[in-house]
């Protein structure tokens, strides 16, 4: 857990750098109309998708991804604060960004069939990565 303390100490640098500012330029906006989570899975060129992150409630809505190509993660104007800090532990590996700005991406590796839990770096929202 030492490592996750660190992190959240950096994550909080990181807040006051500029992410409040970055938090109140969005505004606040009203409900996320839904939208079919299989749809957030994009094929792209060569060996990658990519998948929008929208958050729901306190939590993140599950993501959709297919088993085999490594994936990128990017998170919409939907997910606020730390949730913009995802945090998935893996088969023992980390993988974690602050995802500044819908452009900032967290890169995933080629993942196999299953259900993959994620949260925010503060461990307070949490989501569900499916690979199908
Ligand atoms: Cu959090």
């Amino acid at each position: 857990m030492k490592n996750l303390t660190i992190l959240v100490i950096v994550i909080i640098i990181v807040f006051l750098a500029g992410g409040f500012v970055f938090t109140n330029s969005e505004g606040t906006t009203g409900n996320v109309v839904a939208q079919n989570p299989k749809k957030d899975a994009t094929v792209l060129g060569g060996d990658n998708q990519q998948v929008v992150l929208k958050q729901e409630g306190f939590n993140y809505k599950d993501i959709n991804a297919k088993s085999g190509k490594p994936i990128k993660i990017r998170a919409d104007s939907s997910v606020k604060g730390c949730l913009r800090a995802p945090f998935f532990n893996i088969d023992g590996k980390k993988y974690y960004n602050y995802l500044r700005t819908s452009e900032d991406i967290l890169q995933l590796p080629a993942l196999k069939k299953g259900i993959y839990s994620f949260s925010c770096s503060m461990g307070m929202g949490y989501g569900k990565l499916i690979i199908e």
